[in-house]
């Protein structure tokens, strides 16, 4: 089977739209994995509400990367990680991206705010950005740390989120291009696409482009096609998805003192078993125990 980062670098590079889901913990990625994404977002914000924590980094890089190593242990399609702005100055990013690399993540994705960072869809923040010389400084020191050739870096620009114009998010795009962007996400916190749809329009397509449509969810996926996006994140719904039916099933056991009305909105214990692959650890069982030990 082909290397992780090969398979990434293929599904960014498709000349088909590609998918990206969220996912942040192992049960996630396998969830991810098992519905037939090929790919998966570690996405702070997700890992982080998962933590009970903001994302605010207030997880450190090496609690996310935990996380990340067991979603790459428990699955086999590649992730993509929301680095964040790189916990730092360019010498962190070298560090997160040797780290990084040893894990099995196939690539990672830097933001060009500052540290600390804010989320971009939460209401009532700042988002300052840094110089993009120091940004492309950021880029090309991790270009020149990663082992293999085929790791990702994704060079993401929150000028749209910090209120700046297309023009300004455009002159970003091309200069962490240059600087060895593999891909540039372009975030927008905007309810329609109509920023993202003129960014497209002027961008010369050297390096493809990834969006994150949570708030713009209500466009049809068709006019990112037709707007020649490469990549699509679905950026925090299994999270989301597992928030609400935690809070529904928790007020019913906390109301009713009973468990007669949830069995159906919750997953069969055979399928939570199913998921851990518990038939493996049987066969196993009858390859390597002693036979009669009755283990
Ligand atoms: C994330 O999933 O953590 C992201 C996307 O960075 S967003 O929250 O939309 O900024
Ligand atoms: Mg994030």
């Amino acid at each position: 089977m082909e290397k992780k980062t090969t398979r990434l670098r293929q599904l960014i590079q498709s000349s088909q739209l590609a998918f990206l889901m969220e996912a942040h913990n192992g049960l996630s990625a396998k969830i991810v994995q098992k519905t037939g994404f090929q790919g998966i977002w570690a996405s702070g914000l997700s890992i982080s509400a998962a933590m009970g924590v903001r994302d605010n980094n207030e997880a450190s890089w090496t609690q996310v990367l935990e996380v990340c190593e067991l979603m790459a242990d428990v699955t086999n399609i590649p992730i993509l990680l929301d680095g964040d702005t790189g916990y730092g100055n360019f010498n962190n990013v070298r560090r997160l991206v040797k780290k990084v690399e040893q894990r099995g993540i196939a690539g990672i994705c830097i933001e060009d705010k500052v540290f600390p960072k804010n989320n971009s869809l939460v209401h009532g923040f700042e988002h300052s950005l840094v110089d993009p010389s120091e940004f492309c400084g950021k880029i090309k020191a991790a270009k020149d740390t990663q082992l293999d050739n085929d790791f990702i870096f994704v060079a993401r620009t929150e000028a749209l989120v910090a209120g700046q114009s297309v023009a300004e998010a455009l002159d970003r795009a091309h200069e962490y291009q240059h600087a060895g962007a593999d891909a540039v996400l372009i975030q927008s916190k905007a309810a329609d696409f109509s920023q993202i749809s003129e960014f497209m329009r002027q961008w010369r397509h050297q390096v493809p482009v990834i969006i994150v449509p949570t708030t713009y969810s209500s466009v049809p996926t068709r006019i990112f096609r037709e707007s020649e996006v490469s990549v699509v994140i679905w950026a925090n719904h299994t999270l989301r998805a597992a928030m609400k039916n935690m809070l529904a099933v928790c007020q019913a056991i906390y109301h009713q003192q009973s468990l007669v009305s949830i069995e159906a909105q919750i997953s069969p214990l055979a399928e939570l078993f199913a998921l851990q692959d518990v038939d493996e650890l049987k066969a196993a069982e009858a390859r390597y125990l002693p036979k009669g030990s009755g283990c």
